[in-house]
């Protein structure tokens, strides 16, 4: 049963009973239908009252049904609103903690609303690429006026309901019991004719036109790549301009418009990636998790810093250990300095910048980090380092301490080993700079304990991260794809194309910064240092040259002045750099390459369908548990577009066989090997389905 149907008095009272949100799905649907109906031929029954069980009155339509034959089946919602608003007897919403999207045009097509404060009020549909399909920009500036209706349905972002309890969008804010009030209020209310009805006020708002055109330029400036901003002013101005139904029937065009579109199809895969990446089958919700009431770095660098940074802003103290005295000022320095910067920006209070720096502390001694419960290390990347540090944590830190490796390629089954406790060691791969990225790579060993994996994935939460699992591989899932891709662009510059094309190109297709830009920011030396070691342990593979060439030149990026590109002192600007444009042309000559223009098309291929194939051979080996936990990965740590949903939803919107079919052409060019379909891929093409 997906509603509650109950008479109380001469009061009907209707619970949606979805967890965990209420969405309102088919059955839901079918059930207030039933419920309304039930109310109807009840002659006992005077008016009906409309709640949600559980944590939220409704969170609106159920996504999961979006583009599948049960979102259009009748009873739509639509016709239940209508069956609602039409009632003969008095249809009372009693809303509280959750009221969103459909949640809320429901609430708006009731005769009244009673609200307990503190509820979220959200038409936030534009979240997810689509619009309010319900009335909801259509009756929410009936009762909020244009432009606060305006802001919540483009923001998407939700409103305490005490702040909107002066409005016409309540009648009454409950402070004590809401159902008692709901109850009392619909029996006040039995005998009232006619029934008000939200479609019936009038919008008053005159020069509608200058407004809604200004709300037009500023949102159509800030949506980039998203149609849907700008399709909600054009809803909401249909509801002053048009008649209501007309204004109804004009929403629904475009929300069925944007329902079918790239852009939301991607929004709402990032929406259930976000919260799927935190599920794990093996460990299961009610897995015991380990307190983390402090927390220990190793290694003040800009890594552990970052580090440390999050666990401040949650609340956590953390020590932060050096080897120098030095290295530990110059780190607890930098912190205070990121930190100064985020208040003389005012997005920090004093009072918050105090608590913050004041839960950091430098140490010297691993004596003093022996407590903590958890111990992130951030020293250099190299095992040998590592081997020293782990197993002087296996001696000084308590019994039960999560120890924890932000090692971003090194085997951490290995790293586990140097300890007596590899039940205890995980692997928290922090992506730079720490403080501000939103990815956390949770790298599982084959002996990590599932309370160490579940706290982990908690942990990620409580710092405001999205927290994917990835199995134990050379670089994981984000820095093992990013390989193939960085190989794609090396080969690129043999063959034809030069950095900025390059970077361009891919700029363009939306990434935040091409492979070269990006090489700069982070320093060509260390990619330089990971091949020299993959020239010896995997002598089979091919990279481009090039790069080391640039490195030879002492060109390591932004820090040198000097990498792919020219800086100028004190400027970030990259200018196409004349030396490096002329060592990669003689490069191609000194292989004998005839070099050839390269399509920006190509380029954008090559880059995300070699990220797609090793993205399959990752899901297959069972290193990623989905393909929307890489999808994620992605989003959240390497740039990619988030109206493009990432290189796995991207293969798959673009169609399998097509990829696979464009990667054939690709095998006919040069260093062809690298483009035999991962055996997941081509499966899945032949049978014409897809990785989501
Ligand atoms: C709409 O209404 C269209 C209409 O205008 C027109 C129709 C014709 N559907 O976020 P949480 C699941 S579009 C299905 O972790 P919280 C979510 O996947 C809709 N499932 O909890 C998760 O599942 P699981 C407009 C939904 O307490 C679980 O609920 N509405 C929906 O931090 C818990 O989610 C929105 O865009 C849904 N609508 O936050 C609201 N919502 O446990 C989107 C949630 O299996 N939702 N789930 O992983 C939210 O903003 C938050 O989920 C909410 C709760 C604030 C509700």
């Amino acid at each position: 049963m997906t509603a509650e149907y109950k008479v109380n008095g001469s009061v009907a009272v209707i619970t949606l009973n979805n967890p965990p949100v209420n969405g309102l799905g088919h059955a839901t649907r079918s059930a207030i239908v039933d419920g309304m109906r039930k109310a109807l031929n009840d002659d006992a029954v005077k008016a009906v009252v409309i709640t949600g069980a559980g944590k939220a009155f409704s969170g609106g339509a159920d996504i999961k049904e979006f583009n599948s034959p049960k979102a259009s089946a009748e009873p739509t919602l639509h016709t239940v609103i209508n069956v609602v608003e039409n009632s003969e007897k008095p249809v009372v919403a009693a809303i509280h903690t959750v009221c969103m999207g459909g949640g809320l045009e429901l609430a708006l097509g009731c005769h009244y609303r009673v609200v307990s404060p503190g509820a979220q009020i959200a038409l936030p549909e534009v979240k997810l690429g689509i619009l309010p399909g319900a009335g909801g920009t259509q009756r929410l500036p009936r009762v909020l006026g244009l432009e606060m209706a305006l802001n919540m349905i483009v923001s998407g972002n939700p409103v305490p309901s005490e702040k909107l309890a002066k409005t016409k969008l309540f009648d009454q804010l409950a402070d004590g019991d809401l159902m008692e009030a709901a109850i009392a209020f619909a029996n006040k209310v039995a005998d009232a004719r006619p029934l008000p009805k939200v479609r019936d006020i009038k919008i008053d708002y005159p020069n509608h036109e200058g407004f809604l055109q200004f709300s037009r330029n500023t949102v159509r400036a800030m949506a980039g790549p998203f149609p849907a901003p700008v399709k909600c002013i054009d809803a909401v101005e249909a509801a002053v301009t048009k008649r209501f139904d007309d204004g109804l029937r004009y929403e629904r065009e475009l929300f069925t418009e944007l329902v079918q579109t790239p852009e939301s199809k991607a929004l709402r895969h990032a929406f259930f990636g976000e919260r799927a990446a935190s599920k794990v089958p093996d460990v299961p919700e009610d897995t015991p998790t380990r307190e983390i009431k402090s927390a220990a770095v190793i290694g003040a660098g800009t890594m552990g810093g970052g580090i440390a940074m999050n666990f401040a802003n949650a609340g956590i103290p953390v020590t932060i250990l050096e080897m120098k005295q030095e290295a530990l000022d110059k780190g607890l320095a930098t912190i205070r300095k990121n930190y100064e910067n985020t208040l003389k920006k005012g997005k920090l209070t004093q009072e918050k910048f105090d608590q913050r720096v004041g839960l950091i502390k430098g140490t010297l001694s691993y004596e003093e980090i022996g407590q903590a419960d958890i111990v992130v290390e951030a020293v250099f990347e190299e095992m040998g380092v590592k081997e020293q540090v782990f197993k002087k944590l296996d001696q000084v830190m308590k019994q039960g301490a999560i120890l924890a490796s932000n090692t971003s390629t090194l085997d951490v089954d290995k790293i586990a080993s140097f300890t007596s406790r590899p039940q205890d060691v995980i692997g928290l791969h922090f992506f730079s700079p720490a403080n501000v990225m939103k990815l956390l790579e949770i790298v599982r060993g084959e002996k990590t304990g599932k309370d160490v994996l579940a706290t982990s994935l908690k942990l990620a939460k409580k710092i405001k991260k999205t927290g994917v699992v990835s199995g134990v591989c050379d670089g994981f899932i984000g820095n093992r794809m990013i390989e193939q891709y960085s190989r794609q662009a090396g080969f690129l510059l043999e063959e034809g194309a030069l950095p900025e094309q390059v970077d361009k190109a891919i700029e363009k297709f939306g990434f935040a910064m091409g492979p070269f830009r990006m090489g700069d920011l982070a320093g060509n030396d260390i990619g330089w240092a990971i091949r020299k070691r993959r020239y010896i342990e995997k002598p089979d593979i091919t990279y481009s040259k090039t790069a080391d060439l640039l490195c030879e030149m002492g060109r390591y990026g932004q820090k040198t002045s000097a990498g792919w590109y020219d800086y100028k002192p004190g400027d970030r600007k990259p200018y196409p750099s004349q030396v490096v444009n002329d060592m990669i042309v003689k490069h191609s000559a000194d292989l004998g390459i005839q070099r050839r223009k390269i399509s920006d098309e190509e380029i954008v291929q090559r880059l995300v369908f070699a990220l797609t194939n090793e993205g399959a051979k990752i899901l297959e080996e069972g290193i990623a548990m989905r393909a929307s936990d890489i999808d994620m990965v992605y989003l959240t740590g390497y740039g990619f577009p988030l109206f493009r949903g990432g290189p796995m939803l991207y293969a798959d919107i673009v169609g399998l066989q097509n990829v696979v079919m464009t990667m054939e052409r690709f095998a006919r060019g040069r260093h062809g090997e690298a483009w035999k379909p991962a055996p997941l891929l081509a499966r899945l093409a032949a049978e014409g389905k897809s990785f989501n």
